[in-house]
């Protein structure tokens, strides 16, 4: 399936008149509009290699046909995804659910998509099938040095392949911990962790940084020996300057203050980057912003004046990733509307009066605070970010020309309704 240009257009053309009346209230009454829409233009979001096919869970799956059955597939799902909204320019791979096996002709067919390749996940949670050693009872932290070797090893080897697509980071997410009380030495299982991460530091390039993704619960659940932000920001610190923490939206426990978190890290110079989505219960894996909106607002809130207060560049000195993944809707779908809620909430972040806010937080106005916030979020900023699609060459709404073009039924004709695809 091949989105022409002229799609775009025509399709464009049939929204143009309704998206201008919107976005005149922005260009006549609001200074900030054009700085924001550049802003937007910029602004990518990597999609995850694993979203593109219907997620499922350990009760069932229910695929929905036409889903990418090869990395090449994946490539050409993500190209159709930033061709529609412009925002999606990058990929991020999963080793060995994604193996590119001819990385110099991968590398061509996602530049050709406009696509780069963001940073490549490592997988020690699982066994694969030709693996001599199990992880069952961990990797980097087990008792035994042949199995932390293997999964170095492993992580090495993800490096190896990051570095011939061109990407520069790695994610490290550990299942390791323990799912009961005296399993696990925790003092052990930390120095053991610590130096078999420290092994694949060193082997880490210069330009390169390391993600050290924490998760409070699932698949162990009564420890996990990456378990939250103060065990992950404790490796990152001791491994060295490449290493940052990697925060998941949805790897807390119940009510944790994200925003907080995010302010410190940033703070400290040790947040690397996200992965996006939305949760309820756990670890839900929904489509980002469709449970706590106003959260993820908070978030951005925090991530642009931080970025502002250290001086970053806000489009590349973070890892922006999605990680979210499900059973009832269609993947494509469901990955144009978390990039669009980021956007959003990006936008609104950006709205914020933040002179105002730092004066009514030094008077200790709390009220005021409230407002300045809730006005930021409570507007629709809709129009800015379809005009920052538009500008960039994307749908004012990629979600209805997607629809319009019947892009599953297509993907259904080439490549079959049931289709197998690798991932979670
Ligand atoms: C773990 C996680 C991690 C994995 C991905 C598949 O829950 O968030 O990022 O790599 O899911
Ligand atoms: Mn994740
Ligand atoms: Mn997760």
């Amino acid at each position: 399936m091949q989105l022409e240009p002229e799609h775009i257009a025509e399709y464009n053309q049939s929204q143009l008149e309704g998206h201008q009346r919107k976005l005149s209230y922005w260009t006549q009454e609001v200074a900030t509009a054009e700085p924001i829409i550049q802003k937007l233009i910029d602004f990518q979001i990597a999609i995850p290699s694993w979203a593109l096919g219907t997620g499922g869970t350990r009760f069932g799956r229910f695929p929905g046909g036409g889903e990418p059955r090869s990395l090449e597939e994946k490539i050409a799902d993500v190209g159709l995804l930033h061709a529609l909204n412009r925002a999606s320019g990058a990929i991020s791979l999963h080793i060995p659910w994604d193996i590119p096996t001819d990385p110099e002709a991968i590398k061509q067919l996602a530049a050709r998509h406009g696509l780069r390749f963001d940073a490549v996940n490592s997988n020690t949670f699982q066994d694969q099938p030709d693996q001599s050693l199990s992880y069952k009872f961990g990797s980097l932290q087990h008792t035994d040095p042949a199995i932390r070797q293997q999964a170095i090893d492993h992580n090495i080897e993800v490096i190896r392949h990051g570095v011939a697509l061109g990407s520069d980071a790695l994610t490290v997410w550990l299942s390791d911990g323990s799912c009961f009380p005296g399993q696990l030495n925790f003092r052990k299982a930390f120095d053991r962790t610590l130096s078999s991460l420290e092994e694949i530091y060193a082997a880490l390039p210069d330009n390169w940084k390391l993600f050290v993704e924490y998760k409070a619960f699932e698949p162990n659940f009564y420890s996990m020996t990456v378990g939250d932000w103060g065990s992950s920001f404790l490796y990152a610190n001791k491994l060295g300057p490449k290493a940052y923490t990697l925060v998941d939206l949805g790897h807390h426990l119940p009510n944790a203050n994200i925003e907080q978190i995010v302010a410190i890290l940033l703070h400290q110079g040790k947040l690397g980057g996200f992965h996006f989505n939305d949760s309820k219960y756990g670890d839900d894996d929904l489509t980002a912003g469709s449970i706590k909106p106003y959260q993820l607002f908070l978030i951005f809130t925090e991530l642009v004046d931080g970025l502002d207060a250290r001086g970053m560049n806000h489009a590349k000195d973070l890892g922006w990733m999605i990680d979210a993944s499900h059973n009832v809707k269609d993947p494509l779908e469901d990955l144009l509307q978390s990039v669009e809620a980021i956007q959003l909430a990006y936008a609104q972040a950006l709205l914020v009066d933040r002179t105002s806010l730092e004066e009514a937080r030094e008077a200790n106005d709390p009220v005021r605070a409230q407002e300045i916030l809730q006005d930021a979020f409570r507007t629709d900023v809709r129009p800015l970010v379809a005009e920052a699609r538009r500008r960039a060459g994307a749908a004012l709404n990629p979600l209805g020309l997607y629809r319009q073009l019947n892009v599953r039924q297509q993907l259904i004709g080439e490549r079959g309704a049931k289709t197998v695809t690798t991932g979670l």
